[in-house]
């Protein structure tokens, strides 16, 4: 028992002023006798860590002793983005911040400017583990966040004349506050080794490197509640022992601390070039130590709650726990589960299996074939040996079932199998061992779900048919909109007459039947300007470039890829272009003025994506530098497109383009929090875009495109040499190539139109055949940005309709549907 604490924590600015001080005194990170911004920062955070830990504490005790069933996300990426402005916005201090700031010459805004985002995942996906995280913790969840402790986040894009360069980011440069080592959680992790079988038939996985995981938690605050949970980050360590203390003594530096710089490999970066046989072998311990460390801890805090007669029945264990596996990336939970039961606690196949099964859920995120993970049983069985028996087992036994109960789908178990056995390169199927291990298997949107049942896993529908399930995405609403419009925010909270919203935000639908008033116009439009101007005065700052805040701001920003159309959106601006140079001033004046601005960064391999990059960085240079559009249209590549970069760009925004081909992007997110935040959103009927224009009414969105159902058609129809291009198309596709943006080749990306088809080549997303129906729209929505009234009436129904995505309810409906858990309110 630790007795009570004389360090208040304060409600109070002169207290909190004291408090800060305290940190900026006794736990100095620079010289003790300057307080500028950087110190202020981390004084300041370390003072609402002290709050954080208090509660933090308690809720865990809480779920001791209440002892509930808890849920346990598994993530190799989480996009946490800043902390401060979210944690004292959660806690509700963030007046009482603001004034102990300025008693000691500080402003809030300036000082949370000096954290650096944690940006430990590439995107959507990593962006959405984050808001569930703060989803769960609001809705009072017993729940833990998974991941790995990279030592460098996602790199920074650098804009160079070639286009983008990747820089390490060093988030950890001048220490993170919101990380707690926990040197008493830590538990071995195996690889490589070999199989040891004992005379009474055990098998057990001996041998090999052994690595130590460390435990790092990030606390998790739930909006106004006293839950806080954690974000359990793993960190690989060699011990002591590891350190060859008699090499290095013989000046043999290198050798010596070998096993300590392997064990440094492990969470050095988010997703490692795989390109090489080495790079391939480190990804897949990254995905093991991730699933070992996080298996082995909610396996010992599952044995810690003993029953009355003082042990634990495995049988309860999916009573107790259930995992989540965000994509296939944490798929090797399933065979770890199943050897850490079998090998290490003795239990039999058939119990092991039903433990297994009942306690793992799988969610898809992609349907592209690139991205479905498929492992070579060769890395495999040297990694894992163990594992990959287990693997064999599970594949031969469904066969098995197969060959006994469904004959019908005999035909299909070449692809429906687990192990693609192919003599040339022998594969472990990740997503079908996913399908066949997990209770639930979820899409996240209803299209994307429907798909799933459709294409993807189509042959599983008929033998699980209750088994698939659809999850659309959500965002939270507190980081998407009370926290970085808080103009916005005050607006619609006056409205409603109730800040409610922000942890129910179905009540936004009251905004409706005030879309037509003037007075919420007016205040409607004057806060989008205030975010307008900030975001102006933004990229000024870090690109250089003026842009007219009067002017539409149209955003895209996303990770690039060929299937996101970045392409489309960047031809669409120089036809946009060529036609404003050819008109007459009259003509002109009637234009939509108009700054686009793309930003997202591009895979470090990906050649077409860097090429857009580039492209898009060159018509820039040419356009906001001709004196004949410059009143009419600006193009902006905003760099380094992150978290904190997003929280800028989307108050700000009035048009957002979410242009993927249909079928490809399974969700979509960010076109969620642009809907929030009142953007329209010009798109195609993909992903969530299609529940988004339900939600806010077909009026209020600007369709184009084909569906998804029309795209294999389309695609053979071209290869069939029936595809006409639109003049619009051809007139921009040659203007870049008559050198209008300057020498650099663009070949590999205009040649990926061209053709009927081949890699490479033949349009495959469809930009040739969607490009007419784009630009039509983008000419609805130059009209309608031209009625003033009509468009902010439009901005307000986005708002107002966007109550379907928040995160709190995708949340719910996990907790309900897949988890089986409850709150666990603590008092
Ligand atoms: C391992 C490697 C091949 C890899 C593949 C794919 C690594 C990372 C990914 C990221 C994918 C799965 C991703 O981010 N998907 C996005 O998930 C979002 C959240 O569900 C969706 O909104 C979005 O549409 C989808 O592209």
């Amino acid at each position: 028992k630790i007795p009570p604490v004389s360090y208040p924590l304060a409600e109070e600015p002169n207290e909190i002023a004291s408090n800060i001080s305290f940190h900026a005194k006794y736990s100095p990170h620079f010289s003790p006798f300057k307080f500028e911004p950087e110190q202020a920062y981390l004084a300041t955070a370390e003072s609402v860590r002290d709050r954080l830990i208090q509660q933090w504490n308690e809720t865990y005790l809480h779920y001791h002793k209440t002892d509930p069933k808890q849920t346990y996300y598994l993530s190799m990426e989480y996009l946490q983005g800043r902390a401060l402005t979210n944690a004292i916005g959660n806690l509700g201090i963030e007046g009482a911040y603001a004034d102990a700031l300025k008693k000691l010459g500080n402003g809030l805004e300036e000082i949370v400017e000096q954290e650096k985002d944690a940006a430990l995942g590439n995107g959507g996906l990593g962006r959405l583990a984050s808001c569930f995280l703060d989803s769960m913790a609001t809705l009072n969840l017993p729940a833990w966040g998974y991941g790995l402790r990279y030592r460098y986040g996602l790199f920074k894009q650098r804009i160079t004349k070639d286009g983008q360069e990747e820089v390490a980011e060093d988030w950890l440069e001048k220490f993170s506050p919101w990380e707690i080592v926990r040197h008493d959680v830590i538990f071995p992790v195996r690889f490589f080794g070999h199989v040891e079988v004992n005379p009474s038939g055990f098998r057990k996985w001996i041998g090999g490197e052994v690595v130590q995981a460390l435990a790092y938690d990030v606390p998790i605050p739930g909006y106004r509640t006293k839950n806080t949970n954690s974000l359990r980050l793993w960190e690989a360590k060699a011990c002591a022992q590891d350190f060859n203390l008699f090499l290095f003594n013989d000046g043999q530096y290198e050798s010596a601390g070998q096993l300590h710089s392997r064990a440094g490999q492990i969470c050095a970066v988010l997703y490692p070039g795989d390109a090489t046989e080495n790079g391939k072998l480190l990804r897949l311990k990254q995905q093991f130590f991730l699933c070992s460390a996080s298996l082995q801890d909610i396996i010992f805090r599952f044995k810690q709650r003993k029953d009355a007669s003082g042990s634990w029945k495995w049988s309860e264990f999916p009573k107790k726990v259930s995992v989540q596996l965000n994509d296939t990336h944490p798929t090797l939970a399933i065979p770890e589960l199943m050897r850490l039961l079998m090998d290490e606690e003795g239990l039999g196949w058939d119990e092991a299996w039903d433990v297994t099964t009942k306690t793992i859920a799988y969610t898809n995120h992609t349907v592209l074939p690139e991205a479905l993970e498929k492992w070579s049983q060769t890395v495999m069985w040297k990694l894992l040996p163990r594992h990959m028996e287990i693997i064999e087992e599970i594949d031969k036994r469904f066969m098995a079932m197969i060959h006994t109960s469904r004959t019908d789908l005999e035909s299909k178990l070449p692809s429906m199998r687990i192990l693609d056995n192919n003599p040339q390169k022998p594969v472990v199927r990740m997503a079908n061992l996913c399908v066949v291990s997990s209770h639930t298997v979820n899409g996240v949107a209803q299209l994307h779900s429907d798909i799933l049942k459709s294409e993807l896993f189509v042959d599983y529908v008929s033998i699980w048919p209750s088994k698939f399930q659809n999850k659309t995405n959500g965002i939270t609403p507190r980081r998407w909109l009370r926290f970085c419009s808080p103009e916005l925010s005050s607006i619609i909270t006056k409205w409603l007459n109730t800040d409610q919203w922000v942890t129910n935000l179905d009540l936004l639908a009251g905004l409706r039947k005030f879309a037509d008033n003037e007075d919420l116009q007016s205040e409607w439009a004057s806060a989008k300007m205030a975010n307008k101007r900030r975001l102006s005065q933004y990229i000024l700052h870090v690109t250089g470039a003026t842009i007219d805040p009067n002017s539409l701001f149209d955003i895209q920003v996303k990770r690039i890829h060929e299937y996101k159309r970045q392409l489309m959106n960047i031809l669409g601006v120089i036809y946009r272009y060529k036609k404003l140079k050819e008109m007459k001033p009259e003509e002109k004046r009637k234009m939509t003025s108009r700054t686009v601005m793309i930003g997202g960064k591009a895979f470090a391999t990906y050649t077409n994506a860097k090429l857009i990059v580039k492209l898009v960085n060159d018509v820039g240079g040419v356009v906001n530098t001709d004196p004949d559009v410059n009143d009419y249209l600006k193009v902006v590549f905003v760099p380094n497109y992150n978290v904190s970069v997003a929280e800028m760009l989307i108050p700000g925004s009035e048009l957002s383009q979410h242009i993927s081909t249909a079928g490809m992007e399974a969700s979509g997110t960010s076109n969620m929090k642009f809907a929030l935040n009142g953007c329209l959103i010009i798109g195609t009927l993909d992903g969530a875009n299609v529940e988004i224009r339900e939600e806010i009414g077909e009026d209020n969105f600007f369709l184009f495109g084909a569906r998804a159902d029309e795209v294999p058609k389309l695609r053979k129809d071209r290869e069939n040499g029936l595809f006409k291009p639109d003049p619009r198309f051809e007139e921009a596709k040659q203007f870049v190539k008559s050198g209008a943006f300057g020498s650099y080749d663009y070949s590999p990306l205009l040649d990926s139109l061209e053709g009927n088809s081949g890699y490479g080549r033949g349009d495959y997303f469809l930009v040739g055949h969607d490009f007419p129906s784009y630009m039509d729209a983008q000419e609805r929505v130059d009209q309608a940005y031209k009625d003033r009234k009509r468009w902010l009436k439009m901005s307000i129904m986005s708002t107002a309709g966007s109550g379907k995505f928040s995160s709190d309810r995708t949340i719910a409906e996990y907790a309900k549907e897949i988890w089986n858990i409850q709150e666990c309110n603590v008092p």
